[in-house]
């Protein structure tokens, strides 16, 4: 097995962020050394944190699968010698080019990006502390933003789509993507790569909460819905997708344990 995970109200709590109450299944991955793919979309330097609070040193895809970031210390990374700590493979557009087409929106649509923003917003939008606010601020290629007002959300995505760009919605924001380098994506090219260097087939476990993670739960051989924090299941249509009963690491942890038959 590849277990995928999306974090933001999945393997951590949606209000503190904690994974606390993932503990017993953290530990049995860890025990049984099945990998634990970080899905997300927060950034190279958010995630880089987290795995070591989490003590875990597996490959991980940031920015809602616009960057596949490889240790160069793995397994998998052992037939390049590579000097930087970590291998990139991406296919998206930059933050830069996803910010120019923002700023030229933003004249027509009322809408936000972090890129808009002071820490101290970010802070209060969040509610992360300020060293995490940060470095949810250091984007490479993905720009998360609120609307402010009405905003014509379809209209917008037309735009962005002529650039190439998609938007996709997660728990607290709207996110500008580059299309096509979506979740499902980052996964399939990420286990293909796991596949060709053990040379065996491997099964996809997935587990998210928004609609950002549909394509991932839909394309993962097991996929695991795990309610939002008001206990309601965001709204996807596919009856082979497991509905996890409990919200964020608590449901993680019970339904993970299922699969795996622990
Ligand atoms: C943003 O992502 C979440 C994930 O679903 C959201 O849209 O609510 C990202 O910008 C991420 O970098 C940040 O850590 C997170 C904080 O809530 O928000
Ligand atoms: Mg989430
Ligand atoms: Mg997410």
């Amino acid at each position: 097995y590849l277990v995928f995970t999306d974090l933001d109200g999945t393997l951590l709590n949606h209000h503190d962020y904690s994974f606390a109450e993932a503990a017993e299944a953290l530990s049995f991955l860890q025990k049984k050394s099945i990998p634990l793919i970080i899905v997300t979309s927060k950034t190279f330097a958010e995630v880089k944190l987290l795995q070591e609070k989490l003590n875990i040193k597996c490959p991980f895809i940031v920015e809602n699968g616009a960057g596949i970031f490889i240790p160069s210390a793995s397994p998998i990374a052992s037939s390049v010698d590579c000097d930087d700590p970590y291998i990139k493979i991406t296919q998206a557009q930059t933050y830069l080019e996803l910010r120019i087409f923002f700023k030229k929106v933003q004249r027509e649509y009322t809408i936000r990006g972090f890129g808009d923003m002071q820490v101290k917003e970010v802070m209060e939008l969040t509610s992360l502390d300020e060293a995490s606010a940060i470095n949810a601020m250091k984007r490479d290629f993905t720009e998360p933003f609120i609307l402010e007002g009405e905003v014509d959300i379809e209209a917008l995505k037309k735009e962005a789509m002529k650039e190439g760009l998609d938007i996709v919605k997660g728990g607290r924001f709207f996110h500008l993507v580059s299309k096509g380098q979506d979740k499902a994506y980052a996964m399939k090219h990420l286990t293909h790569l796991f596949e060709e260097f053990l040379d065996k087939k491997m099964r996809m476990i997935a587990l998210g909460d928004s609609a950002n993670d549909f394509t991932m739960l839909k394309a993962a051989d097991i996929g695991v819905l795990i309610p939002l924090h008001d206990g309601t299941y965001a709204d996807i249509a596919d009856k082979t997708v497991m509905k996890s009963p409990y919200a964020g690491p608590k449901g993680w942890n019970k339904t993970l344990m299922e699969i795996l038959d622990v």
